[in-house]
């Protein structure tokens, strides 16, 4: 019997903790952070820094997949927030829904939580979890108001690679990426392997990538994201990221659905649009 249990951690975050015969997961309200994904009998799905102390406000948590929205990356006003303001806000829990040890829970952005200078919009945004032994989540955004509103976004997972240097990642033939500000450059080769600091923003990226790890195959599905984010921060940025180990690069990867730079969301009254992604174990 599936059970949902609404829990504070430590230093004072809440969360939800979700068990049934299918898998477990853990879902902080800041920022509707899925931290931890775990399909019965098998390893973790997601990656989390130990050194993240669970601070509120401090950009989400280290790990799991932080939802990056109303922008994406660094915005070109550099005192705003990298990567938007809503990984920083308690989102309402606002659904429920449990069928046959399937859990989906739905949670919201109330628009009193908006930071209105950099968001004055009318608009609705919703995160839909779903558990299943697949791990799967639904950002919709609603425009409410009469004006044509662009946003970007990005679904940050981080994923458990275990060994960055025997990390193959495919599923990339055919793509462009651009990469610290240059290219866009042609991804001829269907993998890519890591051996330096990466940080690619592709298009015209097909809908799977699969992880191919010394944990096992992880897939990747993408639906609405036109932009797929690729990155490890290898030796030197690992040392300057906030809640980050040195070492913490040799273990995680992430691939993010996203629609960013060219591919903003022009979203025009009444409209919606909804950014996906599936992820699980192949083996
Ligand atoms: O998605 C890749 C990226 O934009 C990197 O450039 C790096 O900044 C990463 O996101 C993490 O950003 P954060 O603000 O969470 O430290």
């Amino acid at each position: 019997m599936a059970t949902i249990r609404q829990l504070t951690h430590t230093n004072g975050l809440e969360y939800l903790q979700i068990n049934s015969a299918r898998s477990e997961a853990r879902i902080f309200l800041q920022g509707a952070q899925v931290e931890h994904f775990k399909p019965t009998g098998k390893a973790p799905l997601l990656w989390v820094s130990s050194a993240d102390e669970y601070q509120p406000g401090t950009g989400g948590i280290r790990g799991g997949i932080p939802v990056c929205w109303p922008w994406f990356g660094n915005h070109e006003n550099s005192d705003w927030p990298a990567h938007g303001f809503a990984r920083n806000k308690v989102w309402d829990w606002v659904g429920t829904q449990v069928e046959d040890e399937v859990v989906s829970l739905r949670f919201t952005l109330a628009p009193a939580q908006f930071e209105r200078q950099y968001w004055p919009h009318d608009t609705r945004v919703e995160l839909e979890v779903v558990l299943s032994e697949t791990l799967t989540l639904k950002l919709t955004n609603i425009n409410l108001g009469n004006r044509t509103v662009t946003f970007t976004q990005a679904l940050h997972s981080y994923f458990p690679i275990g060994d960055i240097h025997q990390l193959q990642a495919s599923g990339f033939a055919n793509a462009k990426y651009v990469e610290f500000g240059a290219g866009p450059y042609p991804q001829e080769d269907d993998s890519v392997s890591f051996d330096k600091e990466t940080d690619r923003v592709y298009t015209q990226l097909g809908a799977v990538q699969q992880l191919h790890s010394v944990n096992g195959t992880i897939e990747i599905s993408r639906n609405n994201s036109q932009s797929a984010v690729l990155w490890n921060p290898w030796i030197e940025k690992s040392q300057r990221l906030s809640r980050f180990n040195d070492d913490d690069y040799l273990q995680m990867v992430c691939l993010e659905a996203a629609n960013v730079r060219e591919d903003a969301v022009n979203l025009a009254p009444g409209q919606s649009h909804t950014l996906s992604t599936s992820i699980r174990w192949l083996d």
